[in-house]
């Protein structure tokens, strides 16, 4: 906290110097106190100049993602309304569930440097190395059937996908259900996971984890040529905090789209971004592998193929392939 509070004195004087003195005073901690805090958000990575008569002046900020970095920048009304920032996480998405159970409200978020057990879909990993990517969870609270639990997947897509579209002029293709990919790589992938009872949505928790500065090298074998990062992309470096602002926005605009409008709204744009109609593809869905071309999405967010023998088939989860011969 106190790191936090002298950021901000900081950043309130950051044409001037402002004494060790006065921030003892203002935070009711002793000088010694002070410079340590000073050191301390040093090795952080934040320049602050330092001289014995005037005192301290914030030179530059690291791309952090603490609450007193991201919050004045954002532009959101209620996405961010409470950041929970965590150097590191077994995974977001655990954090926000557990938050959530304990009554955090819609809008929250929870955000990582870096994650040790980063999750994918089906007891999968995702790979989240520190300081380099977004991964984030946001605890939302639909007032929406859990069968329609997962367009609020696709409504996600639809939104990272524009965060990305608007951010770097690249237009990424969504892949069924929750991939976003750039060059047929994956630069993003969602992991929802909800609350429920029967007929009422307790709470969803949206996982996103969106590669923006990893370099190829950096990936292991196994994803280096499936995955890919926006600074792989555009050749360069990205702002993480620039992006989260440009994301938070457009997952608060089709947020309110979904709200207001309903699912055709999120399908229409979704149908969009995703271009899979007529595509042919394999599906492989709890242990059993299906291949035809595919139609479409179900009003619930299912996808629906066509097999070679004109049969039509619903999968509501599973994992695609493109571009198989039936
Ligand atoms: C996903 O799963 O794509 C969902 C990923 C969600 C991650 C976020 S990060 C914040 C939040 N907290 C969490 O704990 N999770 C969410 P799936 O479709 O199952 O894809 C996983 C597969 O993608 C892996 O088996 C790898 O093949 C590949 N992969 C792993 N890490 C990757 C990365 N960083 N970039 C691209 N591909 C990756």
């Amino acid at each position: 906290m106190i790191n936090e509070e002298i950021l901000r004195l900081l950043r309130d004087h950051s044409s001037d110097f402002l004494s060790g003195e006065e921030i003892s005073r203002r935070l009711n901690v002793s000088r010694t106190a002070v410079w340590k805090r000073i050191q301390g958000l040093r090795t952080l990575g934040y320049e602050i100049e330092a001289s014995t008569r005037s005192g301290y002046r914030l030179i530059r900020s690291p791309d952090l993602l603490t609450p007193s970095e991201i919050k004045p920048i954002l532009e959101t009304k209620w996405i961010g309304s409470e950041i929970h920032y965590f150097p590191t996480l077994d995974s977001t998405n655990s954090k926000a569930y557990e938050l959530a159970l304990d009554g955090a409200e819609e809008g929250e978020v929870v955000i990582a440097e870096s994650q040790e057990k980063g999750k994918g879909r089906l007891g999968r990993k995702w790979f989240s190395p520190q300081f380099l990517n977004l991964y984030l969870s946001v605890v939302l609270r639909p007032k929406i059937p859990p069968h329609q639990a997962s367009l609020v997947t696709l409504m996600a897509a639809v939104a990272t996908a524009d965060a990305i579209r608007n951010f770097s002029g690249l237009v990424p293709l969504i892949k069924w259900p929750n991939d976003v990919l750039l060059r047929d790589r994956k630069v993003a992938g969602l992991l929802n996971e909800i609350h429920s009872e029967v007929d009422r949505i307790h709470f969803v928790i949206l996982g996103i984890g969106i590669n923006l500065n990893m370099d190829e090298k950096m990936f292991s074998k196994e994803i280096r040529n499936v995955a890919t990062s926006l600074k792989i992309e555009t050749g360069q470096a990205v702002s993480r905090k620039d992006f989260l602002q440009s994301l938070f926005l457009e997952l608060e605009r089709w947020y309110a789209m979904f709200s207001e409008e309903g699912s055709a709204a999120i399908l229409n744009a979704w149908r969009d971004r995703a271009h899979i109609r007529g595509k042919q593809v394999k599906v492989t869905s709890f242990g059993e592998t299906l291949v035809g071309r595919a139609i479409d999405v179900d009003s619930d967010g299912a996808l629906i193929l066509e097999t070679k023998d004109g049969t039509r088939k619903r999968v509501v989860a599973g994992d695609v392939q493109y571009g198989m011969k039936t």
